[in-house]
Parts: C-alpha cells; sequence; structure tokens
C-alpha cells in the first residue's frame, strides 16, 4: 500500500516500478471491487430478508388474527346455542372490538343474535290489560347488572354483578299513559295534561300500587296463572331497559356527552337535551330498543318495586332490602342530563313523594 507514495513524492518512478504499481494496483482494485460485491450482497440480503421476515411475521399475525375471531365467532355461536343472549351479546361486542361493524363475520353474528332476541320476546302472547297498554314478554336470562368502571357518567351505586332472571315476565312497550291511567283509576294527576298518550307523571309509589291492586282485583282483566301485575324490580327494569346491551344506552352505544349535549342519547330518548326540554314527550316516539320497549331513557323517570339499597353481589332475582325509606327509580326523565338516564343510573324516592319527572312501567311478573 504505501509503496507508491514514495513514487508521488519523488515525483516519477522506474518502469518495473510502475508495471510493479499497477500491479498492486489492479490488485487493489480487485480488492475494493470485492468488497463493493460482498458491500451489495449484504445489502441485498439485509433489504431482501427482513422483508422477507416481515412477510413471515404479518401472515402468522394474520393467522393469530383469523384464529382469535374464529374463537369469538365460535364463543357467540355457544352462547346462542345455549341461549344465553346477554352472553352472546357481550361476546358478539368482543368480536365487533375485532372486526369492526363490517365485517361478514360479525354480521352474520349479529343477525343471529337479533333472530334469537326476536325468537325469545315472541314465545308468549303480548298481553293488553288496558286498551293500549301493550305488555311484552321477556324471557328468563342472565345479566351484567351495573356499570363497569370507566363507564361514562358512571356513579358508585352500580357495581357490576351478575343477576339471573330465573322465570320470565311481561313489561309495558311504553310507560304508562294517562289515558290508561284514566281508564283504570278515573283520575289524572298529571302535571302537563297534553293528553292521552302523554306518561302518567306526578304519582307517588304508593299510588301507583293502587294502580296495580285495581288491575289485580278486576276479573275482567286477562292475567296469567301465578302472575300478578306490579311494578318491576330494579333488576327486571335493568334487564328489560338493556335488552341484551352492556353499554350506557341501549342501542349498544355509551354517552357521546354526559350533560346535555349528548347525540347518543337524543336518538333513544327524551332528556334535557341543550336545555331545551320542558316537559313530558308522547309516548313511543323515540327509537325502541331490541325488545321493542320504548323511552326507558329518559321521558318520565320509572318506579321500581324495591327498597332502595346497595348491591351485594351476584343474585338470582334480586328484590332489593327487606326495609327501607326509599323506592328505587330508573331511566331518567325529560328534565334530567345525560348521565341520569343511562341504563345502569340508580334512583330513589319517598314512596309517597309525587313529581312531574316521576311516573311508571307496568309490569306483570311471577307472583311471590
Ligand atoms: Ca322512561
Amino acid at each position: 500500500m504505501g509503496c507508491h507514495f514514495p513514487e508521488r513524492e519523488q515525483g516519477g518512478c522506474n518502469e518495473g516500478y510502475q508495471v510493479s504499481a499497477m500491479k498492486n494496483s489492479g490488485s487493489r482494485f480487485g480488492g475494493l471491487c470485492m468488497v463493493r460485491l460482498c458491500v451489495c450482497l449484504g445489502m441485498l440480503l439485509a433489504i431482501a430478508f427482513p422483508f422477507r421476515g416481515h412477510a413471515e411475521t404479518e401472515e402468522q399475525i394474520k393467522a393469530l388474527e383469523n384464529q382469535l375471531v374464529e374463537m369469538r365467532v365460535a364463543a357467540v355461536r355457544k352462547a346462542l346455542a345455549e341461549k344465553n343472549l346477554a352472553d352472546a351479546q357481550a361476546k358478539l361486542k368482543e368480536l365487533q372490538k375485532l372486526v369492526g361493524d363490517e365485517d361478514a363475520r360479525y354480521k352474520e353474528m349479529a343477525g343471529l343474535l337479533h333472530a334469537a332476541s326476536e325468537s325469545a320476546v315472541s314465545r308468549q302472547p303480548d298481553m293488553e290489560p288496558v286498551p293500549g297498554l301493550k305488555m311484552k314478554w321477556l324471557p328468563p336470562g342472565t345479566f351484567r347488572m351495573g356499570s363497569p368502571i370507566g363507564e361514562r357518567g358512571r356513579t358508585m351505586s352500580e357495581k357490576v354483578h351478575q343477576v339471573t332472571i330465573s322465570r320470565g315476565f311481561w313489561i309495558g312497550v311504553y310507560e304508562v299513559t294517562q289515558g290508561q291511567w284514566k281508564a283504570v283509576m278515573k283520575s289524572n294527576p298529571s302535571h302537563f295534561k297534553s293528553g292521552d298518550d302523554y306518561p302518567v307523571e306526578n304519582v307517588s309509589w304508593n299510588d301507583v300500587k293502587q294502580f296495580c291492586e285495581r288491575l289485580n282485583e278486576t276479573a275482567s282483566v286477562p292475567r296469567p296463572a301465578g302472575y300478578v301485575f306490579d311494578l318491576p324490580t330494579e333488576a327486571q327494569w335493568e334487564y328489560a331497559s338493556r335488552a341484551g346491551t352492556d353499554t350506557a344506552l341501549n342501542s349498544g352505544k355509551d354517552l357521546s356527552d354526559e350533560k346535555f349535549n349528548c347525540e347518543n342519547l337524543n336518538e333513544v330518548g327524551w332528556y334535557d337535551y341543550k336545555h331545551e326540554n320542558s316537559s313530558t314527550h308522547p309516548v313511543g316516539k323515540k327509537r325502541p330498543n331490541a325488545w321493542g320497549l320504548y323511552d326507558m331513557h329518559g321521558n318520565v323517570c320509572e318506579w321500581c318495586r324495591d327498597w332502595w339499597g346497595v348491591y351485594l353481589g351476584d343474585a338470582i332475582d334480586p328484590k332489593g332490602p327487606k326495609t327501607g325509606s326509599m323506592r328505587g327509580a330508573r331511566g331518567g326523565s325529560w328534565g334530567n342530563s345525560a348521565q341520569i338516564c343511562r341504563s345502569a343510573y340508580r334512583s330513589n324516592r319517598l314512596p309517597d313523594q309525587r313529581t312531574f319527572f316521576l311516573g311508571f312501567r307496568l309490569a306483570l311478573v311471577p307472583q311471590d
């Protein structure tokens, strides 16, 4: 390497030295070519192998993803086969998180669940004890009552637990209207006397129990053996509202705002949307849930049968504490913010309290 530098410094060199230098030079160029070749090969390998490895990894990830999706699909099918619609809904949601709404496998499973829900609610004929007071059969089932930590607008009283409704029951498709109350009680205590198709309000829990007793005592009102007209328990109410969903709203959506600008709630319920709502509305004007029940969110808040108390864990047919001072009420009203209208939200009132926020939904339930 160093032999030609002295040559340059000296200003020339003999031929032999030139030949020798050229040979050396040629050898050096040959070495450089080899180096370049190796570098190029190295670069090619570096480029080619990572791509090949990447492609293999991609394929492996895709295969794993498909496997996971198939497992989710199988889980939905299994829950449907076991007629556990709440579980099927939960598994369907997991599938949805993986593949989105537009995936053919999700659509197929959602269709099967919808058909199973329809089939379940149509096993018993609808009831109509008072003209217009339509009641729908809900099948027995298991669901997750309460709201998960992180649900927008959640309160501490909504601890999630598993509840089994062991026997099916009927529940009003709509809130009881002023026309229906008048037909049974021959009076109209409502504050907003806007029409017969508006929900009755300004009725206490005690007033509502009298309404139920009146129906139970009237021989001409059809009633299956072993069933009585009553308010739903909080568990029955939430089971009915959710209709298989485990989201804040029974449309399968969560709140888009927990106060007064919740577009998602505006689709399914009357509440104080943009502070523009100042009264009740005719029943059945918003979108129903999957079981065909209207106004579970908002319009009038709905009395429940139970004394109010904290949740005590997983339960079968929970009915609340044996004694208490307040009765449960659910669903929020026309004058509330969005968070109060969630399926899981719990409120309570004194049983003799009457307000223009509060009405009820009739149930026909197994006799205790
Ligand atoms: Ca309501």
